[in-house]
């Protein structure tokens, strides 16, 4: 007997079920009326966003805090459009996800049908990769290639673009267990000889440093990371992406690097004599002007994206791999012949740490953003999810959460994207019920994808949202202050705000606010304690600047502190 056929939008839901997928993200519109038909039939849970931009953001929060492979879905042309900044927002942070978005039909492309664009053209650049189906013959492998182009090697987010024909056509199901793609292969075992003399390096280096990236969390290595800490007793600065990679406040710790890092840590790296640098790309943001970059450092670059190696930074040792099998292999070797402590190295590090903390004012009268993070530190205790939008609230969240566990702190680190944070918190919490998941807005990110009230209103998605207000769009205004000569051209928001307890209350979300430091406290328990989502309007000090700062283009040892250069 011959097998069923069947038909494109419900191959399509078949092959999510395959590869373990429960929730998705999306947007309905005339090119996906069939995937919607077929959705309304299947038990995988769709989560009606109120903008296709969120839709991503959701699903890149989902795969974040899970590691498991996001999903986003919109209709073509400008439901497509409305996904590319959060596809480009994944590709930049090596996040995996598969967006899926339709098509006008296959014989139709081309020809600026209605709702037509180019996603494929118009995604190359932000993509890990696309694929266009043009057969419904081909949709199932097709899907199976693109989950596993997304979840492994350097992960990052896949399109898939489903002209309405394919989805309407029909093909018998047939989903292939194993896949392999030839021109494909990551590497994801270090070369042995490179790891040996990489600990040889190790072993003769007096001042080392570890920087610790990303991709230490996306390959679940933390574990592995803080075993090779212990074993071999160096400092460690985790970037904004592999933050909770490592215990923030551990002894070993020099918490964040660069522009917005300790002090202790860019003097730390700057008098290096070896850099380890694991699943982190040297970006910008790190390393300042580059050619003043760890002047003394030899750099070992571990990576599972051979592209990364070289590309700004000279490398001396480079090993391609998984930095979870490449740490693995070193611990295993460092527990045959273990390596002394520096302890020179590590009593220079506690003085820098003891001359230069992380230090904000506070007034009796005024909330200080810094304080709104301690307090969160306390009444959480590590125990909570957080995202962030774009801003200086971010760079405070980085300061001053206490990190603890990978995967917990999910912020737009390569792209900075402004609205990113509350849907992300939306794909976190879905993927992490009965957790708490608070987003670390500022006034103007959140306005950027403020309709989700909307979203966690209707599903009881239960995020915090704490806006640090300072009505201003704090961080173009503080380089305004410091480069521009206190021009604030089009920054300053006072006066043009909604009242965002109101807006949450139109919602039918909680909202609320503090204005003075005595209320913080309370104000933050009843929005933690609350069964439902929440919007926190917390009335900052409206000038507050973010320090250190590595002015961009300088030399990151020469920093801007509260009181002048540090
Ligand atoms: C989509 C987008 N547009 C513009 C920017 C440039 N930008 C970076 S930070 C910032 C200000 C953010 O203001 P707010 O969210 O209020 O946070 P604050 O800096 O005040 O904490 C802007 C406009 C961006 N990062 N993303």
């Amino acid at each position: 007997m011959s097998a069923e056929k069947m038909k494109g939008s419900k191959i399509l839901l078949e092959s999510l079920k395959k590869e373990g997928v429960t929730d998705i993200f999306g947007y309905p519109g005339g090119k996906v009326l069939h995937i919607y038909d077929d959705i309304y039939k299947s038990d995988i849970k769709h989560y009606l966003v109120r903008h296709e931009q969120a839709a991503a953001h959701a699903a890149d929060g989902y795969a974040r805090s899970t590691g498991k492979v996001g999903v986003c879905l919109a209709t073509s042309g400008p439901g497509a459009t409305n996904l590319v900044t959060g596809i480009a927002t994944a590709n930049m942070d090596s996040v995996p996800m598969v967006a899926f978005t339709g098509q006008v039909s296959s014989g139709d492309i081309g020809t600026d049908s209605f709702q037509e664009a180019d996603i494929i053209g118009i995604t190359m650049p932000v993509t890990k990769h696309n694929f266009l189906v043009k057969d419904v013959k081909d949709l199932a492998l097709t899907i199976k290639k693109a989950f596993y182009i997304a979840r492994t090697g350097r992960p990052g987010p896949v399109l898939v673009d489903l002209p309405v024909d394919v989805t309407v056509n029909k093909a018998i199901f047939n989903y292939p267990e194993s896949i392999i793609i030839p021109s494909y292969k990551p590497t994801t075992k270090g070369s042995s000889r490179q790891i040996k003399n990489a600990i040889k390096m190790i072993r003769e280096a007096k001042q080392p440093v570890v920087l610790a990236g990303g991709g230490v969390i996306s390959a679940n290595a933390s574990e592995e990371l803080r075993e090779f800490i212990s074993l071999t007793k160096m400092p460690v600065s985790s970037t904004l992406l592999g933050l909770g990679a490592y215990p923030y406040n551990d002894y070993y710790s020099l918490q964040m690097p660069g522009m917005h890092g300790t002090a202790f840590s860019n003097f730390a790296i700057q008098e290096a004599d070896l850099l380890i640098s694991i699943g982190m790309r040297f970006d910008d943001r790190i390393t300042g002007k580059l050619d003043t970059f760890a002047p003394n450092a030899k750099v070992i670059h571990i990576d599972i994206d051979p592209a990364e190696i070289g590309k700004c930074i000279a490398t001396v040792l480079p090993i391609v791999g998984d930095a979870k099998e490449v740490l693995k292999e070193m611990n295993a070797y460092l527990k045959e012949e273990s390596i002394e402590a520096k302890e020179p190295w590590l009593k220079i590090i506690e003085k820098l740490k003891l001359d230069y903390p992380l230090t904000y004012k506070m007034d009796k009268n005024a909330i200080s953003p810094q304080y709104v993070l301690e307090v969160l530190n306390e009444l959480t205790n590590g125990d909570a999810f957080y995202t962030t939008e774009v801003g200086t609230h971010q760079m405070w969240a980085a300061q001053y959460l206490n990190h603890t566990q990978p995967r917990h702190f999910i912020s737009s680190g390569g792209l900075g994207t402004m609205g990113f944070g509350f849907p992300a918190a939306m794909g976190v919490q879905v993927a992490n019920p009965g957790k708490t998941v608070i987003n670390i807005a500022g006034d103007g990110s959140f306005q950027m994808n403020i309709q989700e009230l909307s979203t966690v209103s209707y599903y009881n998605i239960p995020v915090k949202n704490i806006i640090l207000n300072n009505q201003w769009l704090g961080m173009v205004r503080q380089w305004q202050e410091l480069f521009f000569e206190e021009r604030y051209s089009s920054t300053n928001l006072e006066g043009m705000q909604p009242d965002f307890v109101k807006v949450a209350e139109a919602y039918g979300v909680l909202g609320l606010r503090a204005t003075k430091p005595a209320e913080v406290r309370e104000v933050l328990k009843r929005a933690l304690s609350h069964n439902g989502p929440v919007v926190v309007d917390i009335r900052v000090v409206r000038e507050e600047n973010v320090f250190p700062m590595v002015p961009a283009g300088g030399a990151i040892d020469k920093m801007i502190g509260e009181r002048g250069s540090i």
